[in-house]
């Protein structure tokens, strides 16, 4: 069990994060950190996970003179039972995400989608052909109203397991066929974990954590697979942006208006909202100079993709952005929404505004959304935030200087194109820079902050640490904002941090060596990159031969947990920085850190140090390069990373 330090002073490697946090301590508004503070010591049982409440026998705890629980259950049962149930909520959550989607399309697809239309019926074309849709002939609608179907019936159960997991490589396929590991419908499989859980049903905690990462597939490889790929079509494929982003994006003369949350359908309206003229004339009516809309979380990751609209940051930046003084509105939906919000934003003039029927708050405003309306309700909220502007307190108004360029938006069509040049498109140069070993593997950072970790610094420290061996790092959620607050994503200052030959391959690319590849449900990209690179041959024929390995240093969340499953469900090494809670039973601690490699090829592994991190992740890559065959012939170079390591 990890100590939970309690930092005072600084709380990030951000010096926004830790100026706002000061501030606040001064006006004595509570943050995060004071509540993590009041929280120490933190619950051993929790920490360890031994602590079940599955019953009201209970509730129960595993101690050194209780070795069950009064129904006889022992920790390797509790500690498993509690996983799952956290693998069931994230999958939950992902997954109502995607659904929310699929309606959407298929309402548009009706002709009651509003303003809401297909963004990129390129797109729409291709995925419906993956499945087998047919598009000749017909009409964008026909189509989608068909995608529509077939991805709403992703979710609840089917006699064959889910069509989206052929979007996976055929050999990792078969390893989930033989280890009764497909899904057969998201909705499904979270049902099936509660019910296993349940008091007195599944106490084998092999056969547990095995049903843990069937669903955890059902996540990673339907729900958000389904998310992402009709964002792509209703509100088109992310390429290449620039922006900007940290606090220092608010602005003093502009009417501030953040989204928060997740699900984008409504935020790309506010997107389009935010352009109207008459909106924008009213807002200068009011005194302000403009409209400025920005994000937080992974709403915020959605709207700078697709329109370059700025970041303010990351989560545990939600209360500080409303510290500035200067927010008009902040909207939120769902997932990774604080419940302190109201309380930050009673202290100042800010609308918090809930705008998901499953997430109110007590005193909050919110509004129905509606799809149809969608357009209309952006341009209400809008007009609400510009007549509140006159409220701004100019005196309370500290908005910190931090703020950073940024390139994201590399979807995996991006960098199919780029990579391929003029003449077509192929993932065949980034394979050939990892056969030679120009670059010596793929890397994926992912997730929250939290503040048990110096917030972004592990992240940053991470990456920095992978691109300097030569490793090509691609990043989602949270952790991406964090690395771009560090200047991480802009080409020109990353390349220096880059080692010479992964810094050879971008340039000649014209690519970051850290790539955004959007939000968290996007981790969908990072698989389906991960399989393009297999698909263009050469690397094996798994998911588990790659030479790749993926990495959380600061999650929080549930989702979180569930994306660290699919991860190794798919046969990947998945660093975290903090353990799960489940370090109360030696053996599913040992399952998941060390058996799991022979049994899906994938493992996790607990590090809190970033350094040590991506000296295991390199081990790991080198170790699969050495499978693979490719080092052979690169004796030398070998000889060269070994060098070095012993001279470190
Ligand atoms: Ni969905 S899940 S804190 S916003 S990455 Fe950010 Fe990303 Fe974790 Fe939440
Ligand atoms: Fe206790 Fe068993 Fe009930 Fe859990 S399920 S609370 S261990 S009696």
């Amino acid at each position: 069990m990890p100590e939970s330090k309690v930092p005072l002073k600084e709380v990030s490697r951000d010096g926004a994060i830790n100026q706002m946090v000061q501030i606040a301590r001064l006006e004595g508004i509570p943050t995060a950190w004071d509540r993590f503070q009041s929280q120490q010591p933190q619950c051993k049982f929790g920490w360890t996970g031994v602590c079940c409440r599955l019953c009201h026998m209970g509730p129960c705890r595993i101690t050194p003179r209780a070795s069950q629980g009064i129904c006889g259950a022992n920790a390797d049962t509790i500690t498993a039972r509690n996983l799952l149930r956290e693998i069931a909520a994230g999958t939950a959550a992902h997954s109502d995400h995607g659904r929310a989607l699929a309606k959407t399309l298929k309402l548009v697809s009706r002709g009651q989608g509003g303003r809401y239309q297909i963004a990129d019926p390129e797109r729409l074309r291709e995925v419906a052909r993956v499945f087998e849709i047919k598009t000749d002939g017909r009409e964008d609608l026909a189509i989608a109203s068909d995608v529509a179907d077939l991805f709403l019936a992703q979710f609840s159960w089917s006699e064959e397991p889910n069509s989206t997991l052929k979007l996976a490589p055929k050999k990792r396929q078969g390893v989930w066929k033989r280890l009764e590991m497909e899904p057969e419908g998201v909705d499904r499989e979270v049902v099936e974990l509660l019910h296993r859980t349940n008091m007195g049903v599944d106490h084998d905690y092999r056969h547990l954590i095995l049903a843990g990462l069937k669903c955890s597939v059902a996540d990673g490889w339907v729900g958000p697979m389904v998310a992402t790929l009709v964002s792509d079509i209703l509100f088109g494929t992310p390429k290449p942006v620039r922006s900007r982003v940290n606090l220092g994006v608010l602005s003093a003369e502009k009417v501030n208006i953040l989204v928060h949350g997740h699900e984008p359908t409504l935020s790309e309206m506010l997107a389009m909202a935010s352009q109207d003229e008459e909106l924008i004339a009213y807002a200068r009516e009011k005194g302000a100079t403009g409209i400025n809309l920005a994000g937080i979380c992974c709403t915020a990751n959605e709207i700078l993709m697709r329109h370059g609209l700025p970041i303010a940051g990351n989560f545990l930046q939600q209360e500080l952005a409303i510290l500035t003084g200067a927010v008009e509105m902040m909207i939120v939906d769902v997932q990774c929404v604080m419940p302190s919000l109201p309380q930050v934003m009673r202290c100042f003039h800010t609308k918090l505004v809930s705008t998901s029927d499953i997430a109110h708050m007590h005193e909050v405003d919110r509004i129905k959304f509606d799809v149809h309306k969608g357009y209309q309700q952006a341009c209400d909220l809008i007009r609400a935030a510009i007549d509140n502007f006159p409220n701004r307190d100019k005196d309370r108004v500290r908005i910190p200087k931090e703020s950073m360029d940024i390139v994201a938006g590399f979807s995996n069509e991006t960098i199919f194109h780029m990579l391929g040049g003029r003449f077509r498109s192929t993932f065949r140069p980034l394979n050939d820079a990892i056969i030679d070993g120009r670059i010596r593997g793929v890397a994926a950072i992912v997730g929250c902050t939290n503040p048990k970790i110096k917030v972004d610094d592990s992240h940053v420290r991470l990456a920095i640490e992978l691109i300097k061996h030569n490793v090509l790092v691609l990043e989602t959620g949270c952790a991406a904002i964090a690395c771009a607050k560090a200047g991480l994503l802009v080409p020109e200052a990353a390349l220096e941090l880059a080692g010479p030959t992964l810094r050879e391959v971008c340039e000649a690319v014209g690519i970051p060596p850290v790539l955004h590849m959007g939000s968290c449900v996007d981790n969908s990209r990072l698989l389906l990159a991960a399989t393009n690179i297999l698909n263009e041959g050469g690397l094996g024929q798994d998911l588990s031969d790659l030479p790749a390995a993926g990495a959380a240093p600061e999650w929080m969340s549930e989702k979180a947990v569930a994306i660290g499953h699919y991860f190794v469900a798919s046969g990947l090494y998945v660093v975290l920085g903090h353990p799960l809670y489940v370090e109360g039973s030696e053996n599913v601690n040992q399952l998941l850190t060390k058996e799991m490699e022979g049994i899906t090829g994938g493992r996790f592994e607990w590090e809190p140090d970033p350094e040590e991190a991506a000296r295991k992740m390199l081990e790991h890559i080198e170790k699969k390069r050495d499978a693979l065959g490719i080092n052979k012939k690169r004796e030398r170079k070998l000889y060269d990373m070994k060098e070095r390591r012993e001279l470190e």
